[in-house]
């Protein structure tokens, strides 16, 4: 049985995650591997309960609740999804980990940032390899904007939030060179995929 490989993407909101982990779990499966693919919150039964308490707004939780409850619905995704995937020799293919409750706790909502990093260190397994999609405004807004849909409490938050987050997730990549891929995600989308696919080729399979 060949080992399996925990890829996460990450960035802020209308970056190309959704997109890019789809195109990427499709090229795998065309390598032959077997893939599955995967999101947070969610991706467990118990972790997307605490999806919709945490996205549907109807709380403004103080930030160290927020970061606690992200954290129980990973326990919840790991222990149920991720971790069994991987032993069966599966490659997991997550859009957000533990990097977006870095970004958006620790440097968007201001939690004790070395509480998250303690509880990140604590974890059961890291990525193999994490792509940071880097994206700016306006284009950021003008993808969510297209794309449609219902705003979720984080899509309602100030641009200096996201501000925030962008600047956290390009720290967390400069702090992480090995595990992290910084990509620039204003590109088109087949650009990004090519980009995704060379990491994952030059880090993980050559
Ligand atoms: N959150 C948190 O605070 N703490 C945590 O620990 C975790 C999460 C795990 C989950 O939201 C929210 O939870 C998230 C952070 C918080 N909130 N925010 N913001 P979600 O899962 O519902 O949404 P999201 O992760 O932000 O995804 P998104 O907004 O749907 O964006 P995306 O997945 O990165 O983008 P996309 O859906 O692939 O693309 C958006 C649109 O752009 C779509 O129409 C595409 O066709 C288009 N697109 C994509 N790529 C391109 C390129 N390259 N060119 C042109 N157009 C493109």
């Amino acid at each position: 049985m060949t080992a399996g490989r925990f890829i996460t993407l990450e960035g802020g909101e209308g970056a190309g995650k959704t997109t890019q982990s789809a195109l990427l779990a499709d090229a795998l499966i065309a390598l032959g591997m077997q893939v599955i693919r995967t999101r947070e919150p969610g991706g467990a039964p118990g972790a997307e309960l605490l999806r919709g308490i945490l996205l549907d707004g109807s709380i403004d939780w103080v930030p160290r609740a927020e970061t606690l409850l992200h954290f129980a619905a990973r326990a919840e995704h790991l222990a149920n999804t991720i971790l069994p995937a991987l032993r069966a020799g599966k490659w997991v293919v997550c859009d957000r980990f533990h990097d977006s409750t870095l970004a958006y706790q620790g440097y968007g909502q201001g939690a004790e940032r070395d509480l998250i990093t303690l509880l990140i260190d604590r974890s059961e397994v890291a990525p193999d390899l994490t792509i940071v999609l880097d994206l700016g405004e306006p284009v950021a807004s003008q993808r969510i904007r297209r794309r449609g849909g219902g705003s979720d409490r984080y899509e309602r938050l100030d641009a200096a939030f996201h501000a925030r987050v962008r600047q956290g997730f390009r720290e967390i990549a400069a702090a992480e060179p090995k595990r992290c891929v910084l990509v620039d995600a204003s590109a088109n989308i087949a650009d990004v995929h090519t980009a995704i696919m060379t990491a994952v080729r030059t880090r993980l399979l050559d």
